[in-house]
C-alpha cells in the first residue's frame, strides 16, 4: 500500500511482506570484477598482482590522481602521513577516536578470550585444539559517501585483537579523518585504492621495488574483511577460498519492533539514521499499535526533510523503498523479523528485554529505547560490520573469530592403550573399501 497523507512509509499488511532477497553477489558487478581481477593477475607473472597494471586500473577508475599518481608507491598512505592526521585532529575529535578505539578493542579482546585452547584424553593420548590467528588481515573500509573512519577502526582493531601481526587497509580516497584512524589502529599498509582491484591486492599481494629501490609490500592476506559497494563485495565473491572473507555485505538496513509505548521521534530518528547510507538502504518498522506507526511516520517525514544535502536525497530514496507494518501482535512482529533477519534489529517495547530474547534471527540487537543502533555503529563496543540480506539467518557480525583458526591436535602416548582406536580403524577402512587405509592402521598393532 501507498504511504498515507502526511507519511512516506509505504503500509504493508503482514501478509504483504516478502522477502525478495536478492542475491548479495550483483551479476553485473561480478562480471566486471573478473575483469580486473583478471587484467591485475594475467600480466603479473607471479603470484601477486602487476603493479603497473594495479596503478593503471587505480587512476582509470578515478581511485587516484592521474596528473599526480606516478608510481605504485603513489598508491600507499604512508603511516607519517596517518600519525600527522591524528596529531592534527582538534582535541574533541581525537578524544572520540581514542575513546571509540578503546571501546571496541576492549570488547574484541574480551570475545578473544572467550575461546581458549583445550585438550582432553584419547584413547592413549591426548588431543585437542589451539587457536592461532591467521598471519595477514586485509581491511577494506569503503570512501564513497561519507568517509567511514569508524569502519576502519571496527575491522583493522578486531583483526589486531585477534592477534593478527600484519593488518592492511584499503580505503580509496582517504579523509583526514579516515587517516588518523589507521594511525590509532596501528594499521600496517595502507592502500588508496577501492573497488575489486583493492580486494584483488589483498587477496594476492604486492611485491615490488620503487625506481627509488624502496620495497612497497603487500602481503597476500589471508583473510578479507569490511564492508564494501557491489564491486567489493563481487571481488570477495571471487577470491573466497584463495583467503578468507567475513561476509557478502550488500546494503544497510535497521528494522524497529515497537509497541504503543515507544517514542515516535526517537524511533523515526533510528530509521532515518540507517536510511541515510545509501539510497538503497531499507528502514522497516514493525509495530502493534497503528497510532505509534502514524506519529512514527509523519516524524520520519518531517525529520528527514531538515536534513543537510546530500543526507536528505539519499534517505528520501532508501525510506520510499522502505515500509510499516501494522501487525497483531509482538509476537508476529517476532515472527516477520525473524523471516527478513535485518542486520540491525532494535526493539522499544514495554518489555523490551524479553521480545530481544525471543528474536532469532537478526546481525546485532539494540535492546530498548535508549540502545541507539548509532551508539553500536560508533562502538559501544560490538561490532558494525554485521550480515545483511537475510544472511543473519547464518552468520554473526565480524568478530575476532573471522581471524582465528581452531587447530586439532592429537598424541598417542601409551600405544597399548590405544589398541581398540586402532582395531577399529582397520574395520572402519575395509567398510570403505580403503585398503590403504587398514594397512595403515594395523601398522600400529600391537
Ligand atoms: N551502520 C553502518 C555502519 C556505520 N554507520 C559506519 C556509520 N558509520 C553499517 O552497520
Ligand atoms: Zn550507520
Amino acid at each position: 500500500m501507498a504511504p498515507v497523507a502526511g507519511g512516506i512509509l509505504n503500509r504493508l499488511s503482514p501478509a504483504e511482506v516478502s522477502l525478495e532477497i536478492k542475491d548479495p553477489v550483483d551479476p553485473k558487478a561480478l562480471e566486471q570484477a573478473k575483469g580486473i581481477l583478471h587484467e591485475l593477475l594475467q600480466t603479473s607473472g607471479t603470484k601477486s598482482v602487476n603493479e603497473e597494471k594495479l596503478v593503471e586500473v587505480a587512476k582509470r577508475l578515478g581511485d587516484v590522481d592521474p596528473e599526480t599518481t606516478a608510481s605504485v608507491a603513489d598508491l600507499l598512505v604512508s603511516k607519517e602521513a596517518c600519525k600527522k592526521a591524528f596529531d592534527e585532529l582538534s582535541d574533541t575529535d581525537r578524544a572520540a577516536l581514542v575513546n571509540i578505539h578503546g571501546r571496541i578493542r576492549a570488547f574484541a579482546d574480551m570475545q578473544r578470550k572467550s575461546v581458549v585452547d583445550m585438550e582432553m584424553d584419547i584413547p592413549g593420548g591426548k588431543a585437542g585444539h589451539t587457536v592461532s590467528p591467521c598471519k595477514a588481515a586485509g581491511c577494506y573500509a569503503p570512501g564513497g559517501r561519507y568517509p567511514l573512519p569508524s569502519s576502519v577502526l571496527m575491522t583493522a582493531v578486531t583483526a589486531r585483537a585477534a592477534g593478527c601481526p600484519t593488518v592492511v587497509l584499503a580505503s580509496p580516497k582517504p579523509a583526514p579523518i579516515t587517516m588518523a584512524a589507521a594511525h590509532i589502529a596501528g594499521v600496517d599498509a595502507f592502500l588508496r585504492v577501492g573497488g575489486a582491484q583493492a580486494v584483488a591486492t589483498m587477496a594476492y599481494g604486492l611485491d615490488t621495488k620503487t625506481e627509488n629501490g624502496e620495497s612497497v609490500t603487500v602481503p597476500a592476506c589471508d583473510v578479507i574483511c569490511g564492508p564494501g559497494n557491489q564491486w567489493v563485495t563481487a571481488a570477495k565473491s571471487i577470491v573466497n577460498g584463495k583467503c578468507g572473507i567475513d561476509m557478502l555485505a550488500g546494503p544497510s538496513e535497521v528494522l524497529v519492533i515497537c509497541d504503543e509505548t515507544a517514542d515516535a521521534k526517537i524511533v523515526a530518528a533510528d530509521l532515518i539514521a540507517q536510511a541515510e547510507h545509501d539510497v538503497v538502504a531499507r528502514a522497516i518498522l514493525l509495530s502493534t499499535s497503528a497510532e505509534i506507526i502514524d506519529q512514527v511516520d509523519k516524524e520520519v517525514l518531517s525529520q528527514v526533510n531538515s536534513l543537510p544535502e546530500p543526507n536528505r536525497s539519499t534517505a528520501m530514496e532508501a525510506l520510499k523503498q522502505s515500509f510499516a507494518v501494522l501487525c497483531e501482535s509482538i509476537d508476529q512482529c517476532i515472527s516477520i523479523s525473524d523471516d527478513i533477519a535485518p542486520e540491525h534489529l532494535e526493539i522499544q517495547t514495554k518489555d523490551s528485554e524479553a521480545v530481544a530474547k525471543a528474536c532469532g534471527n537478526y546481525g546485532g540487537l539494540f535492546i530498548g529505547t535508549h540502545a541507539a543502533e548509532v551508539l553500536g555503529d560508533y562502538g559501544a563496543g560490538p561490532n558494525h560490520t554485521l550480515p545483511t540480506g537475510g544472511t543473519g539467518r547464518y552468520t554473526g557480525g565480524l568478530s575476532v573469530f573471522n581471524f582465528l583458526r581452531i587447530r586439532t591436535w592429537m598424541r598417542v602416548d601409551d600405544p597399548a592403550e590405544s589398541q581398540g582406536m586402532v582395531t577399529d580403524s582397520v574395520t572402519m577402512a575395509r567398510l570403505e573399501g580403503l585398503e590403504g587405509h587398514a594397512r595403515a592402521a594395523e601398522a600400529r598393532k600391537q
